[in-house]
C-alpha cells in the first residue's frame, strides 16, 4: 500500500458565533467517539496556553489593544505552533475534535473590514478539517442566551457581521446544524455527520491542506 493510504485519525471542526453551543457540543462528541473505541482529543483554538496564546488573551479580554493585522496574524500563529503535533497525533490514529478553528480566523477578522483573501492567506499550508461542523444560530438567539462574558467581540452588532462572513466561507462540505434545536438533538445529528470520516480515515484517506 501507498503510503497516502495509511490510517489516521480525523481532524473535526466546530464553528459558530458565540453563544451557538460548539463547546458542550464539542465535549459531547469527544464522549461519544471515545466510547465507540476510537481515540479521541478534545482541542479548541485559541489554544491560551502557549505565550502567543496569552498575548491572544491579554487582547480579548482587553487588557491590551492590538492593531487589527496584529491581532489576525497571532491567531493563525498559535495554529501554526500547534500544526506539527496535529498532524503527529492524526498519523497516530487519535481524531481531533476541535473547537474552532482558521474558519474562525477569518470570519472574525474579516467582520472587522479586513480583505477576506488577506485574512486567508497566513492559514495556507495549515492542516484542512475532513468535516466542518457550523452550528448555525441567529445572532439575536445567540445573544438571548446572555452569558456573552465581556470578552471582545461578544455584541450583537459585531456578532451579526460575523456571521455573513461565516456564510461567505461556507461551501457545500460543510454540514450546517440548526443549533436552535434541543442539545440532544443537536448532538445525534453531530454523531450521524462525523462517523462516515472518522471510517474514512482510518481506511486512509489522505491529509489535504487549506485552503482545498
Ligand atoms: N477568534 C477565535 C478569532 O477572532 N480568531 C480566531 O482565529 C479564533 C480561533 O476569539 N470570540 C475569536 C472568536 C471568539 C474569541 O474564542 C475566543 P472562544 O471560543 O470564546 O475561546
Amino acid at each position: 500500500r501507498a503510503s497516502s493510504s495509511e490510517s489516521r485519525g480525523a481532524l473535526i471542526v466546530l464553528e459558530g458565533l458565540d453563544r451557538s453551543g460548539k463547546t458542550s457540543q464539542s465535549s459531547r462528541l469527544l464522549s461519544y467517539l471515545e466510547g465507540l473505541g476510537h481515540s479521541t482529543e478534545l482541542w479548541r483554538f485559541p489554544d491560551r496556553s502557549t505565550s502567543v496564546g496569552q498575548m491572544i488573551s491579554a487582547y480579548l479580554s482587553n487588557k491590551s489593544h492590538l492593531d487589527d493585522r496584529t491581532i489576525h496574524l497571532l491567531f493563525s500563529a498559535n495554529r501554526w505552533e500547534k500544526r506539527s503535533l496535529m498532524e503527529t497525533q492524526l498519523k497516530n490514529g487519535t481524531t481531533l475534535v476541535v473547537d474552532r478553528y482558521s474558519y474562525s480566523g477569518v470570519a472574525f477578522s474579516s467582520a472587522k473590514g479586513l480583505d477576506i483573501e488577506w485574512c486567508k492567506a497566513p492559514e495556507v499550508g495549515l492542516l484542512s478539517p475532513d468535516i466542518v461542523l457550523y452550528l448555525d444560530i441567529p445572532p439575536e438567539k445567540a445573544a438571548e442566551r446572555g452569558g456573552y462574558g465581556g470578552e471582545r467581540y461578544e455584541q450583537l452588532e459585531f456578532q451579526k457581521k460575523v456571521a455573513k462572513c461565516y456564510q461567505a466561507l461556507c461551501d457545500s462540505s460543510w454540514k450546517v446544524i440548526d443549533a436552535c434545536q434541543p442539545i440532544e438533538d443537536i448532538e445525534k445529528q453531530l454523531q450521524d455527520a462525523v462517523l462516515d470520516h472518522v471510517m474514512a480515515c482510518e481506511r486512509g484517506r489522505p491529509l489535504s491542506y487549506l485552503w482545498p
